[in-house]
């Protein structure tokens, strides 16, 4: 069976961008079709600035989360990254297998060590290190599939050329795996500013839809989302980032394989398009805010769910971190 791995950073509250890039397809389709682990990362929230009681936080509100968009544990792995020492294990012999310069070139790390640099205590060096991390996140589980945005398609493109290198090197342990971007909606920009990702971690929150707004704070920020200067409504990405970004949003709720160039037809002005984008997200996240509240007041169900998806993940894990362990020429432990 082909086995399906991702993950989701507990860097700020979930939003609009994560789950039309990743959840909601977690959820429909990879959790029914393969065997799939869905992991909250939370190393790699360590890799900024950070609040050691938020992202503790954060990682209980990501995986009641993921539970309440429907992830299903009796169909699927929902663990915690650092509840399972086998990524740390691997990430230490994939940096003995990527280079500094390959890490340099990943565009999330220049775009991150730029705005780290500015707050003054430096850059992590685990900033830099990241995207092995998250290969090692990948490569422990044998992944043939990694549902991710498109903003994660370098960081997967890492992770195949070291699994090959270190299958030439050292002999055959991983499996290449391959990025699965959705075919909408693979990158919703923020609204008040569409050239940028809609990106949790941000600090410039009234672009930004997060899964736990109330109705009215999610209408109000979609109407107030930029638009463009002409008044035709039409999908342009370049000429029209605002508009196409809501036509992308809209198609992506409708679902059913609708592309946002046909929505656009049906739509005579901005207004129109943006009280349907309101309505239709309210809709779309309706049930999950709901649920959300139902399993959050319920933290020993949560707590069981990540202790037996962690138990599930180290056993699937080690025995390929083992075998990478022998490979690469360190002596057996007796
Ligand atoms: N705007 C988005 N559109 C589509 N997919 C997105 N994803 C994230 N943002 C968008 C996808 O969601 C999954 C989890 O990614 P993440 O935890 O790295 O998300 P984030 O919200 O981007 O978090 P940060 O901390 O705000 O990230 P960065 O590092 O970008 O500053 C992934 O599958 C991702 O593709």
């Amino acid at each position: 069976t082909t086995r399906i791995f991702s993950g989701i950073k507990p860097t700020g509250h979930l939003t609009l961008g994560n789950y039309l890039g990743a959840v909601r397809r977690w959820v429909d389709e990879d959790q029914h079709r393969a065997d799939a682990l869905f992991c909250v990362v939370d190393l790699h929230a360590l890799t900024v600035a950070h609040d050691p009681a938020r992202v503790r936080r954060l990682s209980r509100q990501a995986a009641s989360l993921l539970l309440a968009a429907g992830l299903d544990p009796e169909r699927c792995t929902v663990f915690v990254q650092s509840h399972v020492d086998e990524h740390t294990r691997l990430a230490y012999l994939l940096e003995c297998t990527a280079t500094d310069s390959e890490m340099r070139r990943m565009i999330q790390y220049k775009e991150k060590a730029a705005r780290e640099r500015g707050g003054g205590d430096g850059v992590r060096l685990s900033l830099l290190t990241y995207p092995v991390l998250m290969a090692a996140d990948i490569l422990a589980y044998g992944t043939d599939e990694v549902p991710v945005g498109d903003d994660q398609t370098q960081h997967v493109e890492l992770t195949r050329d070291l699994a090959r290198r270190f299958n030439e090197r050292y002999g055959q342990v991983f499996t290449v795996p391959r990025a699965t971007p959705p075919a909408v909606a693979a990158r919703v920009m923020d609204l008040q500013d569409p050239a940028s990702k809609m990106g949790k971690s941000h600090a410039e929150t009234s672009g930004i839809v997060y899964l736990l707004d109330e109705p009215d704070v999610v209408r109000r920020k979609i109407m107030r989302a930029v638009t463009d200067s002409g008044s035709v409504v039409a999908y342009d990405r370049e000429a029209q980032p605002g508009v196409s970004n809501l036509l992308d949003v809209l198609a992506a709720c409708w679902g059913g394989g609708v592309r946002p160039d046909e929505v656009a037809g049906r739509f005579g002005s901005y207004g129109a398009l943006k009280k349907e984008t309101a309505d239709a997200v309210v809709e779309l996240l309706r049930p999950v805010r709901e649920r959300h509240a139902e399993i959050s007041a319920d933290p020993e169900y949560v707590d069981g769910v990540l202790a037996a998806g962690a138990e599930r993940a180290r056993q699937l894990a080690r025995p390929r971190v083992d075998s990478a362990y022998r490979a690469i020429g360190l002596m057996p432990a007796l």
